[in-house]
């Protein structure tokens, strides 16, 4: 079922999608760019995907940064500039409203998200796949540093070691973090609702999540500007700015 516009079988779709989140016991959330997109951070593929002319996939990669550590920290630094001055949006407030209103381990927020919003709209149970883009990894001594708040140079450098620091980010070739996906996983497998909030669902294995939920008999629901790759697999498709589409679901579940 799905719709977008503000049509009668719009409202069914609402009013599906809330009781599925009404009866389901645990809940699971996989988000992409596109939820942070109203707060002014741009996605990956919104913008052409593009940085300096070169795709994002060619610069997000442990070659890349071996290759030019000061241009894959040019990408990185324009976006942690960025980062301090955005705020997370109304669609943030309502995935934490949500896990608010749930019992304690009833609620798993996976995101593929850098950007830390989710945390800094109050969601608590938060599974960052892609690491997080307010810390920096020493390539030297392995020391974990979150500098969210500093402008760092183009090739910042180990205070204690000395070796070039790396953003604490996920390179595409690179493996997730293990513990990570490992709950992101059980989360996936052990919920009755899965919600799949602005991603192309394009980006494995973080979008394989969609389909495993799926064979584990879980109820699917999608909130995209546009159908993705995942609709398919959707049993629910809730179309337009996540920062209206899930405060409206969320004020529904609160009014019954
Ligand atoms: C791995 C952190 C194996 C960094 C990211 C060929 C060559 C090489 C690799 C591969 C290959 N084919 C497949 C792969 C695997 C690769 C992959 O999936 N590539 C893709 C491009 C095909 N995956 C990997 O490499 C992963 N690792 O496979 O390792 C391995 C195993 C063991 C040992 C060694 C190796 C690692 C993937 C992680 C990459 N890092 N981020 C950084 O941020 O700089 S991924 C990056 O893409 C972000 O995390 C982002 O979140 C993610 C996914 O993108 P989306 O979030 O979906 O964003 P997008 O712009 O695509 O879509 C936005 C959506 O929002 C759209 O649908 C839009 O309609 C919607 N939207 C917009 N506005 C709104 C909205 N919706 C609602 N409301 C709105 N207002
Ligand atoms: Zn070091």
């Amino acid at each position: 079922m799905a719709a977008s516009g503000d049509s009668v079988e719009k409202q069914a779709a609402f009013e599906t999608a809330a009781s599925i989140i009404r009866v389901a016991e645990r809940i699971a959330v996989l988000t992409g760019a596109g939820v942070s997109a109203e707060s002014g951070l741009p996605t990956f593929r919104g913008a052409g995907g593009l940085w300096e002319g070169q795709r994002v996939e060619d610069v997000a990669t442990p070659f890349a940064f071996r290759r030019n550590p000061e241009f894959v920290w040019r990408f990185y630094n324009a976006r942690r500039t960025n980062l301090r001055t955005v705020r997370p949006n109304a669609g943030h407030f309502a995935l934490a409203a949500l896990e608010e209103s749930r019992p304690a381990g009833a609620f798993t927020l996976i995101t593929q998200n850098v950007d830390g919003l989710h945390r800094a709209a109050g969601n608590r149970r938060i599974l960052e796949l892609h690491g997080n883009l307010g810390r920096v990894r020493c390539t030297g001594c392995a020391r974990i540093e979150d500098r969210r708040d500093e402008a760092l140079d183009d090739l910042p450098r180990c205070e204690r070691c000395g070796a070039v620091l790396r953003p604490d980010v996920v390179w595409f070739h690179e493996p997730l973090p293990e513990d990570s996906w490992a709950e992101a996983e059980a989360a996936t497998s052990a919920c009755q609702c899965f919600l799949v909030v602005g991603t192309s669902a394009i980006v494995y294995p973080a979008a394989g999540l969609i389909s495993s939920a799926q064979c584990n008999g879980a109820a699917v629901i999608e909130v995209n500007l546009e159908p993705t790759e995942a609709s398919r697999l959707a049993d629910v498709g809730l179309y337009g700015p996540s920062g209206k589409i899930l405060p409206r679901l969320v004020e529904m579940l609160r009014s019954t």
